[in-house]
């Protein structure tokens, strides 16, 4: 990939444009295992809120590329930091940028992805993992808990066992143990992560956005409100796609026996 569309010429991320209607967004900072400084997230927050606008663009690919995804919050960062600085900081600023983020987000996970790395990931929607990716909460063994959904979304993902067992003990589950308890949506060689990623995004660029959009909001939902508030609501989003172009045409394309083109209307 080329990933020389930077936002600014000293960015730890990079978005790549080069494929229709899919953006691909790599954090970079080899030297640190690609750890999330204040930086690294301030730029990923900017790259999500433009993408969540961004017209031409239906999906994102989240990558810290071949080697590693992210080994977590920058240590360094935070070693001296009081309660009062790390409150000051308002990261869950930059976190809400991509977790509100209405278009398919899918992690392309490589190496590890630690403590705010694999709460990163979380904050995708699919996530494919190549054989050598290395999930963890280790956050417990540097005196701390995890920041940014570790408890949460995790608990949410793979239920109570499986998440007390990595946030208790901070053990390090590679990807096959991952896809087994429901962190993982697929796992590939890991030469084909990216790409796999990127496939899927692609094909998933295709399809009707405003329904995708209704789809990520409805679902993300049902993790908070009871069933009949969810079932309503997933009612009411189901009848409001009655009034868009694309649904015409899905329904027109299948009954004409053609593939169908939508226009994101
Ligand atoms: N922060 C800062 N620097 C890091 C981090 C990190 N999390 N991880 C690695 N680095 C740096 C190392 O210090 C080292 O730098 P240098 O060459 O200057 O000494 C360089 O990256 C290479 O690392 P290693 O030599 O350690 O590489 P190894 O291959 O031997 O080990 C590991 C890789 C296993 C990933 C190891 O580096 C490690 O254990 N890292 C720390 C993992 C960790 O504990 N992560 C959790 C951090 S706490 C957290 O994420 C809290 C989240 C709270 C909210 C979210 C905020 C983002």
């Amino acid at each position: 990939m080329d990933f020389t569309n930077k936002i600014n010429d000293s960015a730890y991320v990079q978005v790549d444009y080069s494929i229709a209607q899919v953006a691909v967004v790599k954090i970079h900072r080899p030297e640190a295992k690609n750890a999330l400084n204040t930086q690294v997230r301030k730029e990923l927050a900017q790259i999500f809120s433009t993408l969540s606008f961004a017209d031409d663009i239906h999906a994102i690919v989240l990558t810290g590329g071949d080697h590693v995804f992210a080994a977590g919050a920058d240590l360094k960062e935070m070693a001296t930091a009081s309660s009062t600085e790390m409150m000051l900081r308002h990261t869950e600023r930059y976190w809400n940028a991509i977790a509100q983020c209405p278009k398919p987000v899918i992690a392309a996970v490589n190496g590890y992805a630690l403590g705010g790395g694999c709460e990163l990931a979380m904050h995708a929607d699919i996530i494919i993992a190549g054989k050598s990716a290395i999930f963890g909460q280790p956050e417990i063994k540097v005196g701390v808990i995890p920041g940014a959904g570790g408890t949460q979304r995790l608990f949410r993902a793979v239920g109570k066992f499986h998440a007390m067992r990595m946030l208790m003990t901070g053990v390090m589950v590679p990807a096959d143990e991952a896809y087994r308890i429901g962190l993982v949506s697929q796992v590939t060689e890991d030469d084909q992560t990216i790409a796999t990623a990127i496939k899927m995004a692609e094909n998933i660029a295709k399809l009707p956005p405003i329904a995708l959009q209704q789809l990520k909001e409805v679902a993300l939902w049902s993790e908070d409100v009871p069933l009949q508030a969810g079932l309503a609501l997933e009612r009411k989003s189901f009848q409001l796609l009655f009034s868009t172009e694309d649904q015409k045409e899905g329904a027109n394309a299948f009954l004409e026996k053609r593939r169908p083109h939508y226009s994101g209307k």
